[in-house]
């Protein structure tokens, strides 16, 4: 069972001492749920991406697998361009849910324990905050810097690739000390579709040895990287293809070509039948453009607020800026989202506070 089976020897310490500490703390949390008939919640953040849905439905696998009841409390519904995980029966909706507030009942169940992935605090998960919120005591594994105070059942490591990676060396450690496999071909899928996310495919500098490590064994375990990567990257609709075109076209550069700033309103989606998935490869391109180092894209969603998403080459801190937009994220890739303004305002606004800091 685990990491030994796999013959692998570049598993450091520092994860192996957290991750055998986190799974300890999750071999208890499924024994306690379990006695208590109770249902474990686990939350991503909310504009879900494939790492805190990857780590989230991961996570959901194992504590099943350990004989918990457990669901991924999803704060909207999950992106298509996810649908080929298969994990529709790990997901729960609470705001769909009336009476959820008051009787607490997960598909029948009492609702006994709350997780965080991918992010640390309830204003991080939308509508489903409030609902993470009423627990005093949570189990997180995030990669984001936090300001939460360190606690034994608290893993935030912001030098990992991902939260799935996190996710799948605590799914190791389980494996190791309860000589179960807990995670199966669909969690080995759903942890890879985090890192290959969270990677961009393997070539970001959050990109380590041990992040290679968990994707090989995830490889050996049934993860169709393949499969994982055209789903999530390449897969594209027409329509948008074509507002990825148009959001280049329009790129704007200030600062000596230092700022590549473009933004998208709400029209332009109707006019190309896209959705607001259909620019997500735009602001990484900007990035890349010689001579940017930092690139801006805002666009406006469905419900009218503006989502701001920064990416930075080398220096520029990008979650400086974004935590002045009530954002935040990590130094080269970062986002807000701000609601009751307008468009060409607020880009005038984030664009003014990036030349101070450029
Ligand atoms: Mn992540």
């Amino acid at each position: 069972m685990g990491i030994e089976k796999n013959n692998v020897n570049t598993y450091n310490d520092k994860y192996l001492a957290d991750a055998k500490r986190m799974a300890e703390h999750f071999i208890a949390a499924a024994a306690k749920l379990k006695e208590n008939g109770e249902t474990a919640l686990i939350f991503p953040h909310r504009s879900v991406d494939g790492d805190c849905v990857g780590s989230a439905c991961g996570l959901c696998s194992v504590l099943r697998a350990l004989g918990a009841d457990a669901y991924v409390a999803m704060p909207e519904k999950l992106p298509e361009d996810m649908s080929f995980l298969g994990i529709e029966d790990l997901l729960f909706f609470p705001w769909n849910v009336p009476s959820f507030e008051e009787d607490r009942l997960v598909e029948g169940k009492p609702y006994g324990a709350a997780y965080a992935v991918d992010c640390s605090e309830g204003n991080r998960m939308g509508d489903c905050g409030k609902y993470f919120d009423m627990f005093d005591e949570h189990l997180i594994v995030d990669h984001h810097q936090s300001v939460l105070v360190r606690n034994d059942n608290i893993w935030v490591m912001p030098e990992a690739s991902s939260a799935s990676e996190l996710c799948f060396y605590v799914a190791i450690a389980i494996e190791e000390i309860t000589g179960k496999d807990v995670i199966d071909q669909r969690a080995a899928e759903c942890f890879m579709a985090g890192i290959v996310t969270d990677t961009g495919r393997f070539t970001y500098t959050n990109t380590n040895p041990e992040t290679l490590v968990a994707a090989g064994i995830l490889m050996a375990r049934g993860a169709n990287i393949n499969d994982v990567s055209y789903n999530l990257f390449d897969r594209v609709k027409v329509g948008n293809y074509r507002i990825s075109a148009a959001a280049r076209l329009t790129t704007k550069f200030f600062a000596d070509g230092k700022i590549a700033v473009t933004f998208v309103p709400r029209e332009l989606f109707d006019e190309y039948g896209a959705d607001a998935q259909g620019v997500d490869d735009v602001v990484a391109a900007m990035r890349d453009i010689d001579g940017v180092e930092l690139a801006m894209m805002l666009r406006t969603l469905e419900n009218g607020s503006i989502r701001g998403n920064l990416r930075s080459k080398s220096y520029f801190d990008c979650s400086k800026l974004a935590s002045k937009f009530g954002g935040g994220g990590h130094a080269k890739a970062s986002g807000f989202t701000v609601t009751g303004i307008d468009l060409t305002e607020l880009a005038d606004q984030v664009l003014e506070e990036a030349l101070k800091m450029i």
